[in-house]
């Protein structure tokens, strides 16, 4: 007879899911009490941590992931990382203790007082069994909901006398061996409609969101593009969570703006757009004006309905990205005639900040382009420099690039982290503003305790630029709370652990990211000081 806990580990073994994530509470001893030899826990020192950690391990690797948080407390702390995992798409089986049973009822301490709420609405499902029995049955589920389009978090909160009892041998046996699929092809009379659409089209338009990558559909997306002729462009940095598209391809021809007025603009030369894996779209911040140019058409190819049902034009199609893009490029034929987009200008050298005391932060990101492998991942929370970092780099590589499609900081250090431990072969540099990186800063220990190689670059700018330019945007002079004097990363990283310095030239820079990504023995960290301000060029 085996108890619920050894029936819950069997579960995850049965779907390699041995790595777990989380930040142990006494609710969590007896699930984790003779921990398997063949499983490994990643301790997180705060639960946004955890969750970020594992939402980028879950987008690397392309499976479903385990999160343990403590109970209450812990799932609170972890509700920011939930909604970026929700935003990212990021399949986490996340499962948090809670009381006995026996003192539920009258709420003892560490009760988790109505547990299925606290994480909604950021969770696809959430549960909490009637039975200790039922527990590896609920996981299951949990991981099918997560690992189902549209992927993303589920949550089991798990009562913690549960995991002693005898688990039932056949329903969990049953339960063990159940494998669930849902790749699912868009219709084939929708996609038949595009093919033609396109093939009638002036001068369509592709647009490449985070979906694509995630999907596997880089390839496709590339035969169609080319077949077609069409004119590429990646969704929004908003939401562009993820490059989909090589962006040294001729026929990139740059990444829309995030506003809706801009966006027309645009698009306007096009009569029709094709939207691939992204919501249509990811605006912020409010620039008004018209949805699309009058004479341009949209349709988005999508795996999540509520992104077909919330777009505010266009048709949708709703369906796995990667095989409604192979279908389509059957489907259509050689587009022979259509003109190409201009060829992308080439990044230029950055002109020195002024005063030339700091480099602009488009140094810092010419500095990181000059000495970025081809095979290098780009995790990245660094709000001003953001643009610049895209035009710099033109990844041109599958799972090349990370950033949280919510906006939501404190995804970015931890998820590098993730990331690499999901892709030991490659070389792994998270780019983090200095504001940005507090919120998971404890990342940090946990890339040193299990020598996970992240290069972190810090630009320090003793600001949030971000927010100073929105608030031109928006008008709003007199906020409060804008500057952040004196705030030492590379000093904080060193109690931690880490090796970590500030360095101040161009060249010490180039030097100093050189060494720390050829290092495999473990993090690195350098800070450079950068000019205030956004940097787009
Ligand atoms: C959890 C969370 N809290 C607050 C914000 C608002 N916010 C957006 S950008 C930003 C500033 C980030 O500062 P820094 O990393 O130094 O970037 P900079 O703009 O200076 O490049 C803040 C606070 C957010 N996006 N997420």
């Amino acid at each position: 007879m085996s108890s619920v806990r050894e029936a819950t580990f069997e579960l995850l073994r049965a779907h390699g899911m041995t790595t777990i994530f989380g930040n142990p509470g006494s609710t969590e001893l007896p699930m984790l009490a003779d921990f398997p030899d063949d499983f490994t826990y990643v301790l997180g020192l705060q639960e946004l941590v955890v969750v970020g950690m594992a939402d980028g391990f879950a987008q690397a690797t392309g499976r479903p992931t385990h999160v343990n948080l403590h109970t209450a407390p812990g799932v609170g702390n972890a509700v920011g990382g939930i909604f970026n995992a929700q935003a990212n798409k990021s399949p986490l089986v996340i499962t948090a203790g809670q009381q006995v049973r026996p003192q539920m009822e009258m709420e003892a301490l560490l009760t988790n007082r109505d547990a299925v709420v606290g994480p909604q609405p950021y969770v696809k499902w959430s549960h909490e069994p009637a039975r200790a029995q039922d527990v590896p049955a609920a996981i299951a589920r949990a991981i099918h909901y997560a690992s189902l389009a549209p992927r993303g978090p589920a949550f089991v909160s798990i009562p913690m006398d549960d995991w002693k009892q005898e688990a039932e041998p056949e329903r969990t046996a049953a339960v063990i061996a159940r494998r669930v699929s849902g790749r699912t092809a868009p219709g084939e009379a929708a996609l038949a409609d595009v093919g033609e659409r396109l093939a009638a089209a002036r001068a369509p338009a592709l647009v490449i969101g985070p979906d694509v990558d995630a999907a596997g559909g880089w390839d496709a997306a590339v035969a169609l593009a080319e077949k077609q002729r069409l004119t590429v462009w990646a969704a929004p940095t908003t939401g562009g969570s993820r490059i989909g598209f090589p962006e040294r391809h001729p026929q990139f021809a740059g990444i829309l703006p995030p506003a809706i007025g801009p966006v027309s603009e645009t698009l306007k030369a096009h009569d029709l757009v094709l939207v691939v894996g992204s919501s249509v779209f990811p605006y912020y911040p409010y620039l008004p004006g018209p949805l699309l140019a009058e004479g341009t058409s949209l349709v988005a190819l999508t795996s999540d309905p509520a992104e077909a049902a919330r777009a505010p034009m266009g048709d949708a199609i709703v369906g796995d990205v990667a095989l409604g893009l192979a279908r389509l490029v059957e489907l259509v034929p050689v587009a022979e005639d259509r003109s190409l987009p201009e060829p992308r200008p080439e990044p230029v050298e950055p002109p020195a900040a002024d005063p030339p005391d700091r480099l602009s932060g488009s140094q810092a990101m010419a500095a990181l382009a000059d000495v970025w492998p081809s095979d290098a991942v780009a995790v990245v929370e660094t709000p001003s420099c953001l643009s610049s970092l895209r035009n710099r780099l033109r990844l041109s590589r599958p799972g090349s690039y990370y950033f949280s499609a919510s906006g939501g900081l404190g995804f970015g250090i931890a998820a590098a982290v993730g990331v690499q431990m999901a892709q030991p072969e490659r070389p792994v540099v998270c780019v983090l503003g200095e504001g940005s990186a507090q919120y998971g800063i404890t990342a940090l220990w946990s890339a040193l305790a299990y020598r996970v190689p992240v290069t972190f670059l810090v630009l320090r700018n003793d600001e949030y630029a971000i927010l100073k330019w929105f608030g031109m945007l928006e008008q709003t002079a007199g906020v409060p709370g804008l500057d952040l004097p004196g705030l030492d990363v590379a000093a904080v990283a060193r109690g931690y652990g880490l090796p970590a310095h500030e360095v101040t030239g161009r060249e010490e820079l180039t030097d100093a990211l050189r060494g720390a990504i050829a290092a495999d023995d473990g993090p690195r960290l350098i800070q450079v000081p950068v000019a205030s301000g956004m940097w787009l060029e």
